[in-house]
């Protein structure tokens, strides 16, 4: 889908580790120090260059917070770097102790933006996002595919060197919920 000239978003079912791009975003958690899922995926097929540096950033600046990215190399991937974020839990039940889930989707929104902050710093081109938080972190699809998609569509519609954005969803149902919010 052409956002404007030269920028693009597109939308692929598959595995995210098997992109060539030069970088492919991991759903990891703050500590960095790997867990299941997406995160699981990209640090077997990455080797252990990449905990390495994760390592040595939460020596220096201490746990990722929630809604923050930061970028590593690709390891053994066929991507050239791996840029790291941590999506919000979701919280059914929300007020006193947990977020409103405005503030949740802030931070979900937070990831996408974050994220493309730092591969535009970094010069990068392409970049391609999994479905952050609707796995092991329990965020609905419904409702994490329109923030994704806009996240993604805002910051493309800007003035940016990356010019394309690909969402890489893992099953057909990530696909679709992807394919609905984006109107494609
Ligand atoms: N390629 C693309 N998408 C994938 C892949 C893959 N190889 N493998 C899984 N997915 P999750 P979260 C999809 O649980 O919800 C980890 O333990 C998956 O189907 O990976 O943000 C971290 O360490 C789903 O659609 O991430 C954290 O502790 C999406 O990726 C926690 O899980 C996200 O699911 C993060 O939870």
């Amino acid at each position: 889908m052409k956002i404007s000239e030269g920028r693009e978003l597109v939308l692929l079912e598959g595995d995210i580790t098997e992109q060539k791009v030069d970088a492919i975003v991991n759903a990891a958690n703050s500590s960095l120090m790997g867990g299941g899922g997406v995160d699981g995926a990209i640090h077997r097929a990455g080797g252990p260059k990449i905990l390495e540096e994760c390592k040595a950033y939460v020596a220096k600046h201490g746990r990722l917070p929630t809604g923050q990215a930061m970028i590593t190399t690709g390891g053994d991937l066929p991507a050239r770097h791996v840029i790291h974020t941590v999506g919000p839990v979701y919280r059914e039940r929300q007020g006193v102790a947990g977020r409103s889930r405005d503030e949740q989707g802030k931070l979900l929104s937070s990831c996408y933006l974050e994220s493309l902050k730092l591969a535009a710093e970094k010069g990068l081109r392409t970049v391609a996002f999994p479905s952050i938080s609707t796995g092991a972190y329990r965020y609905p699809l419904n409702e994490a595919a329109p923030i994704a998609v806009k996240a993604v569509k805002d910051f493309l519609a800007q003035v940016s060197s990356v010019g394309e954005v690909r969402f890489v969803l893992f099953n057909k149902e990530t696909y679709e919920a992807y394919v609905n919010a984006a109107g494609a």
